[in-house]
């Protein structure tokens, strides 16, 4: 059977979690400081790991922090130190925010030497962990990763959860017509991201909410064949609930990061049975350069 390079990227995130944590000292004074008010910027995937980065650093008791996507940044509000997140650094949106901006910034890519380092105060060059696919997979979780580590967060012991999700069996998952994915915290953002990647890798409905809001409306979606997937922990009466819908229920233990490795496992193998090739996802190119 085809092994796309989507698959084997996605398989070693484990030790670019490893080769992530260990690089951080040498970046981590690049990075805001406690206290300092930070908004975190981004696209795509990038702009996922921006909001799990914002609920993670607030959550530490780190300093408030903002997240945007790059097309919809507020320029008219005042922050210390920006973060930016491209893997590729050439995101219009991305590039338009650095060269505007008069404050502070930190951008994190793939790519030294890429556009957005021409802007930006500071780069961050996490080239270990680029890609060649156009769908983000290790990138997107050694950028949150870095950040989660900065955070006080013990991304190399994070990696042997990681192994256990990338040899995991996916069960009937693949096989759902439809994916809600749920999340609390800063793991909205994994569930944001989860339902990207079915959407980029395999053109396949799923939606993504905050737990508690999935009550308010979305869960009407759940019945038997669907499933409902749950980073992080789940309150008892929504799992009786959900389990009532007849919905098929994905949830874990492992670390939520290490969890999301199953859902782009997930979305490459519905790519799969629906004969479409991950690597080539329809109307994405590895950066949006807008004309
Ligand atoms: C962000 C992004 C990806 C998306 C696609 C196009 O790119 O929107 O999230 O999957 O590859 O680009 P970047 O700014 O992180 O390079």
């Amino acid at each position: 059977m085809t092994k796309y390079i989507c698959e084997s990227e996605l398989a070693t995130q484990a030790d670019i979690w490893r080769q992530t944590a260990a690089f951080l000292p040498s970046v981590a004074h690049l990075l805001p400081k406690h206290g300092a008010r930070v908004a975190a910027v981004g696209c795509g995937s990038s702009w996922f790991m921006s909001q799990g980065y914002a609920a993670v650093r607030e959550a530490a008791g780190n300093g408030e922090t903002d997240f945007y996507a790059g097309s919809e940044f507020n320029f008219t509000r005042k922050y210390d130190h920006l973060v930016v997140i491209s893997r590729s650094g050439t995101t219009t949106e991305i590039v338009e925010v650095l060269q505007k901006t008069k404050i502070p910034t930190t951008v994190i890519t793939a790519v030294a030497g890429s556009p957005v380092t021409q802007f930006a105060t500071h780069s961050i060059i996490m080239d270990f962990a680029d890609e060649v696919s156009v769908v983000q997979t290790r990138w997107a979780t050694a950028a949150l990763g870095l950040l989660r580590a900065h955070n006080g967060f013990d991304l190399a012991a994070a990696a042997k959860d990681a192994e256990i999700a990338i040899n995991s069996d996916l069960g009937d998952l693949p096989k759902v017509e439809q994916i809600s994915f749920l999340g609390r915290g800063w793991t909205v953002a994994l569930a944001q991201e989860a339902g990207l990647k079915t959407r980029e890798a395999a053109q396949f409905w799923s939606e993504a909410y905050p737990q508690f809001d999935y009550r308010h409306g979305p869960m009407s979606i759940a019945q038997k064949g669907r499933a409902v997937w749950v980073f992080g922990e789940l309150d008892p009466k929504l799992e009786a609930e959900i389990i009532a819908t007849g919905a098929l229920l994905e949830k874990s233990s492992l670390d939520p990061m290490a969890h999301l490795i199953r859902a782009q496992r997930v979305a490459i193998e519905i790519a799969k049975l629906k004969g479409l090739d991950p690597d080539h996802p329809r109307g994405l190119s590895r950066s949006v350069i807008l004309g």
